[in-house]
């Protein structure tokens, strides 16, 4: 891109501990402040001049912090997450300054490709891993690639940041507790500039002093004046250095300014009067200045600033001057590529050599033999989610697992499932790969956002592979109740980025688990609880395993084509079965397996001969997947179809317990023969 050479005078974005207090490093100090300054002020000008859309959230009075900070850090190792108020923070570890200005321009030179506005960029190649809107939903992400930067022995310090207001999330207690847990080395700081939005801090919290809140957590807490950035050096470099020799995390409530607002549109008329002049007056960043000053840098001072104006300037000028951004690549870009299969040991157990006959096994523990096959065969794996340790998961699918492979690759978490997924986040962008077990599917919905919010839209606006598969124990009849016994694929398969595999039988599970695995985006492996002890089938290594993305054809007939998938396959393989004994009906009968993406080809090609079609699951009807199902096979056929399509689902009702209701809510053999012949007229 044709930008402007940076200026000479930013080459160095570190600082070492024997340039501390030199005129050198505090000139340096004070350029790269000015130039987040510059930049930031330039920004909300051309917000006003309607050149940026969106939310310009500055940075200004944030600088005397952030601007220490990425300096002393180690971008070559560690880890960090900007809030929406480190502008300054984000030219320091990445350069230059046009991808910058480009993210705000939302144009070609983009680094989210447009595709995400305002500061929720980063630059996760070198582990600057970029903000969502949902505040908190970052730290545990970097607690998570910390961890992995850890694993492969690099000494890595993380840095997660949190305003006052983001300090009451749920997900800054999960975080805080999970880094004390693993002794992690992540320095959480919070940007206290005393609002969130509107609401000062004593509408937010009764403690006054938020990081008096580590000790709950068992770690160090300190508050940070960042009123003079030559104090925030000497005092972060000490924590860093310290944090990185011996880890542990903690926590520092950073009391910053915030100089313009909340955001570009703020017109601060809910402040007293005089308040806002009065934080302004307060300016960390003018105060330094006049220090250089006295300290004889007047001419040093004022090169500095025409450089940046005209630096500033004229990258500015080359950033509009770039073309739009082209929605071509949208799409595609959805999901990350297929790669090549891993190169898996073609055996299913540990000592099986590949002509043993196929062991009859459940499908947990198909399951569990396709968990130490992955961790046997593949170091960059973890396992983790709640009991899954001795225990053994609350279904025992991760039984004996810890014992083999220990607690770092086989993790039981605490009670956290936000900030665990986070976690998984975190080591699947640093090159770690994590199967999580969510206890019950129905707990996903605490991860919702880290799930569908964050997993899913990764590649989309970062262009980062985010491999986690995420284990969805889902589904009902064993009268767990409404809470344990939901069938979810229709709510997050309505949020795009997700893949999702959902086996019928301990085979396909197999397949789906390593497929599942190497996939380089977030798959959700559906497993129904009532499948995992039904009886003992034969599961063998299959080199086709990938297949599994395909649906499969159980029966053949010319009726009607007949499409379902996990438990329902068998109830409606039985049903099929009875329809062709007492009716002479037969069905194209089609386990679907893979619910994201849909391979559909097959089952069109069978509708296209049939003309009728039935859908069977067994989660809820109003908005299920079977409506999708439906519209799919039928917009392109609706003409070939003999008859209305019928859609055999549960109730729209929460999941009841007892059995007796139970049975009616949810689809049994009995209900689909009924459903189908009376379809059949
Ligand atoms: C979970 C969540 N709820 C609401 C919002 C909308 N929102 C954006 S910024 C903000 C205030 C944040 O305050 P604070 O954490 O103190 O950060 P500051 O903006 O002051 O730096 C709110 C409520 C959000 N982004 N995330
Ligand atoms: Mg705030």
């Amino acid at each position: 891109m044709n930008f402007p050479a940076t200026p000479e005078l930013f080459a160095r974005r570190d600082i070492r501990p024997d340039e501390f207090g030199q005129p050198e490093s505090l000139l340096r100090i004070y350029a790269w402040m000015q130039l987040a300054r510059t930049g930031d002020n330039r920004i909300l000008d051309l917000f006003r001049q309607g050149l940026i859309r969106g939310t310009v959230t500055g940075g200004q009075g944030n600088e005397a912090l952030i601007v220490p900070l990425a300096l002393l850090a180690d971008k070559s190792v560690d880890v960090i997450s900007f809030s929406h108020r480190g502008f300054g923070g984000h030219i320091v570890w990445s350069g230059h300054l046009g991808d910058h200005l480009c993210q705000y321009f939302a144009n070609s030179g983009s680094p989210t490709k447009a595709r995400e506005g305002n500061i929720h960029h980063g630059d996760p190649v070198n582990r600057s891993l970029p903000m969502i809107s949902h505040l908190g939903i970052m730290l545990s992400n970097v607690i998570g690639s910390t961890d992995s930067q850890r694993r492969l022995g690099r000494p890595a310090v993380g840095f997660a940041f949190f305003g006052d207001g983001s300090s009451s999330t749920g997900d800054v207690h999960e975080s805080l507790n999970l880094a004390a847990l693993l002794s992690m080395p992540v320095i959480f700081v919070i940007e206290n500039n005393a609002y969130a939005y509107s609401t000062p801090v004593s509408e937010q919290f009764v403690s006054p002093n938020l990081y008096e809140r580590a000790k709950g957590y068992g770690i160090e807490g300190f508050a940070l004046d960042c009123s003079d950035p030559a104090h925030v050096l000497q005092t972060l470099a000490a924590t860093i250095a310290d944090v990185r020799a011996n880890p542990r995390p903690v926590l520092i409530e950073a009391h910053t300014y915030r100089l313009r607002g909340h955001a570009a549109y703020d017109t601060c008329d809910y402040m007293k009067p005089g308040e806002a002049e009065a934080i302004l007056a307060k300016d960390p960043l003018p105060k330094f200045r006049a220090a250089l000053v006295a300290a004889g840098q007047a001419t040093r001072l004022e090169a500095i600033d025409a450089a940046i104006g005209g630096f500033v300037e004229a990258t500015i000028k080359a950033a509009l001057a770039l073309p739009p951004i082209r929605p071509d690549e949208m799409a595609a870009d959805l999901f990350a590529p297929s790669t090549a299969p891993l190169p898996w040991l073609p055996s299913v157990g540990m000592n099986a050599r590949p002509d043993a006959p196929p062991e009859p096994m459940s499908m947990a523990q198909a399951l569990n033999h396709g968990l130490r096959k992955i961790l046997r065969e593949r170091p960059e794996s973890v396992v983790l989610g709640q009991d899954i340790g001795t225990y053994g998961g609350a279904f025992k699918v991760t039984e004996g697992l810890v014992e083999d492979f220990g607690r770092p690759r086989v993790f039981s978490t605490p009670l956290c499932e936000s900030a665990s997924t986070g976690y998984a986040l975190g080591l699947a962008v640093n090159g770690h790969r994590a199967i999580e077990e969510f206890q019950f599917a129905d707990f996903a919905t605490e991860a919702t956002t880290q799930i569908v919010l964050n997993a899913a839209t990764y590649h989309f606006r970062a262009g980062q592979k985010c491999p986690v598969v995420f284990r969805f124990p889902c589904g009902g009849g064993l009268t767990f109740g409404s809470f344990h016994s939901q069938e979810l694929e229709s709510a997050y398969l309505s949020f795009p980025g997700l893949k999702a595999l959902y086996p019928s039988n301990p085979q396909d599970a197999f397949n789906a688990l390593l497929a599942a695995y190497e996939d380089d985006n977030p798959v959700i492996l559906f497993e129904h609880k009532g499948l995992y002890r039904h009886g003992k089938h034969p599961v063998k290594w299959d080199p086709q395993y990938r297949q599994v993305w395909e649906p499969v054809q159980l029966r053949s007939g010319d009726y009607a084509t007949l499409v379902t998938y996990g438990e329902m396959v068998r109830l409606s393989g039985e049903a099929c079965a009875y329809l062709a004994e007492e009716y002479e009906m037969t069905f194209d009968l089609f386990d679907l397996r893979a619910l994201a993406p849909l391979m559909l080809d097959q089952i069109k090609a069978s509708l296209a001969r049939t003309g009728r079609l039935v859908v069977v699951h067994e989660g809820r009807r109003t908005h299920g997947f079977g409506a999708e199902l439906v519209a799919r096979l039928t917009e392109e056929h609706f003409a070939q179809m003999k008859a209305a399509p019928l859609r055999i689902a549960a109730l729209d009702l929460p999941v009841p317990f007892a059995p007796e209701l139970e049975a009616v809510y949810r689809p049994s053999r009995d209900k689909i023969v009924d459903a189908i012949t009376a379809w059949m007229g």
